[in-house]
């Protein structure tokens, strides 16, 4: 799709620069996805601006040919290790904010579901906004949802499904959580493409997140809801 061997990375444009990452993040080129990255933030662009418009906006178009059948997964895996590539120099810094902490969340993408690019921003997102975060990474069957959460004595349970197939499985934790009574002493935060608020809501949960950005600000309201509710009782 791009013809490396002409193109100076850092003699383009942010604009042009933005448009080539995404062309590289589809061929999975990681070098590039790395030095590109790499070149904004010498430019002064914050880390979270980077992650939105160069990396989750180049996924989006690998997202939509692989729907389409012109991308096969081998594919979207490479493209998938060239964005973590990228995130992995943004993560500490998002996360150096020095915060005091938060609270503590337990998070993994649910059984039958390997999909974990968007658990592990959500996780950055969280840890750079001073929360601590346990991540279990995939395919967690509920056992090992609720023996982290326990062991970590943790505030925010969060779960992420990608697949239309492994999204009932939530229904199942949250289930067996409230078969165990011990539903209600955590916030349960769910999220993932093919979730919306409706699905959230039905199954019990405490919160459905679009976005990254929406679990951190969802986990601060219910955790801070929290802290008041204590004060008073
Ligand atoms: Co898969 N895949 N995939 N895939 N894949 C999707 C999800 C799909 C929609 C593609 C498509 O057809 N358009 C489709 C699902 C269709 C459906 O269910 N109806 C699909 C399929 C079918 C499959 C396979 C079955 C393909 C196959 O084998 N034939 C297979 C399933 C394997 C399995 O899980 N058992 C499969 C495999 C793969 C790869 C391994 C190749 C790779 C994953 C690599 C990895 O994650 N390490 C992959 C990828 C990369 C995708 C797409 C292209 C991109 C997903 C992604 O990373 N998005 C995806 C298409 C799409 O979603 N448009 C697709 C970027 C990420 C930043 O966004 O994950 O949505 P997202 O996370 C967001 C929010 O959703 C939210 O915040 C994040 C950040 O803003 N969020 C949370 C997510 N989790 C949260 C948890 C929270 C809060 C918010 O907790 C509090």
């Amino acid at each position: 799709m791009s013809d490396e061997e002409d193109i100076i990375l850092s003699e383009l444009d942010d604009e042009e620069l933005v448009q080539q990452m995404h062309d590289d993040l589809y061929d999975g080129l990681k070098e590039e996805i790395e030095e590109a990255v790499n070149i904004l933030l010498e430019r002064g662009w914050e880390p979270y601006r980077i992650l939105t418009e160069a990396l989750v906006g180049g996924m989006t178009i690998v997202g939509q040919d692989f729907r389409d059948g012109i991308l096969f997964v081998p594919e979207v895996l490479l493209a998938a290790n060239a964005m973590k590539a990228g995130m992995s120099i943004l993560k500490p810094l998002l996360a150096e904010t020095g915060a005091p902490k938060m609270g503590k969340m337990v998070i993994g993408t649910v059984k039958g579901d390997i999909h974990d690019i968007g658990k592990n921003l959500v996780s950055m997102m969280m840890e750079g906004a001073g929360f601590e975060v346990v991540d279990l990474g995939i395919n967690n069957p509920v056992e090992d949802y609720i023996e982290a959460i326990q062991k970590e004595e943790a505030d925010i349970l969060g779960m992420s499904a990608l697949l239309t197939t492994t999204m009932p499985y939530m229904k199942v934790v949250i289930d067996t959580m409230k078969e165990q009574g011990i539903r209600d002493d955590y916030i349960i935060l769910v999220g993932g493409a093919p979730l919306n608020e409706e699905f959230g809501k039905a199954i019990g949960a405490d919160a459905y997140c679009r976005d990254a950005a929406v679990a951190v600000e969802t986990a601060k309201t219910f955790i801070t809801r929290r802290h008041n509710q204590a004060a008073a009782g």
